[in-house]
């Protein structure tokens, strides 16, 4: 039988403008291009097959676009994070209810943090990244969640970017690419690894969705790398949500329905 994907989006906000930067200067954002280019993104989403659950905008949290941080979906449930940023915190009361419809939830407490982006899960092994969002104790509470299922939870270092998923991503089964001067790819394990082209550093973020990978359009060169491996790329125009230091794999939760 076919597997549906659920994909839960959230509307840009209004003030995407005042969003969290880390690595970014700031650069004005043009709203309702942004707008445009989400609305893109879904239907991306719909056109790998995904069912798309848009939910609407929330003006008052800035960096609410960004739904894969504020939670994590296995299969078996979903954990609510509790994210590195004190300004989005807020956002995982919106998400919660959510994602109750389709999974039993349960919540990273204070005071560990964790943000989803942070989190990549290849099968069964749940890879975390300790970045300046999530931290031992959020680490620590996830592990507790998924273990009893059966997964492995194991830290990596990652430094110079905002989370693991700067660095790393899923590229097609058995394949990820990465980017070496923010994460050492032998932590993975047995996995094909595509490196990115040293002039696209923000290349490493793919994603994988109804055997294809949805990729940022401003950057020919590593998606040259990803199709010479066999890679089919859906191509989004995402660069104002990448003023706001967002990519492809942030802007949605993406999971089979039960
Ligand atoms: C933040 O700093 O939290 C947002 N401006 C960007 C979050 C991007 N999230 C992601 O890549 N998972």
């Amino acid at each position: 039988m076919e597997v549906v994907l659920i994909a839960i989006t959230r509307g840009v906000s209004a003030g995407i403008g005042g969003c969290e930067l880390t690595h970014l200067e700031r650069e004005a954002i043009d709203v309702a291009r942004a707008r445009a280019q989400h609305r893109a993104y879904e239907a991306a989403l719909a056109r790998a097959g995904c069912r798309v659950e848009s939910l609407p905008a929330i003006d008052d949290l800035p960096d609410s676009v960004f739904v894969e941080d504020v939670a994590i979906v296995l299969d078996e449930i979903a954990v609510i994070t509790r994210p590195g940023a004190e300004s989005r915190r807020p956002e995982t009361a919106h998400i919660a209810p959510v994602l109750a419809r389709h999974r039993r939830v349960t919540f990273i407490q204070a005071p560990g943090t964790l943000d989803g982006g942070d989190v990549l899960r290849l099968g069964r092994r749940i890879f975390v990244g300790r970045s300046g969002r999530s931290d031992e104790s959020g680490i620590e509470q996830l592990r507790a969640v998924a273990w009893p299922y059966g997964y492995t939870v194991t830290t990596v270092p990652v430094s110079g970017c905002l989370h693991l998923k700067s660095a790393i991503t899923e590229a097609a089964p058995g394949f990820v690419v990465v980017n070496p001067a923010w994460v050492d790819a032998a932590a993975f394990g047995d996995v094909r690894v595509i490196e990115i082209d040293p002039d696209e550093p923000y290349a490493a973020n793919g994603l994988m969705a109804g055997g294809r990978l949805i990729y940022p359009v401003s950057f020919p060169r590593t998606r040259q790398r990803l199709e010479a491996a066999g890679i089919a790329i859906e191509p989004v125009d995402v660069s104002e949500l990448q003023k706001a230091e967002g990519a492809v794999t942030c802007c949605s939760l993406v999971f089979p329905a039960e």
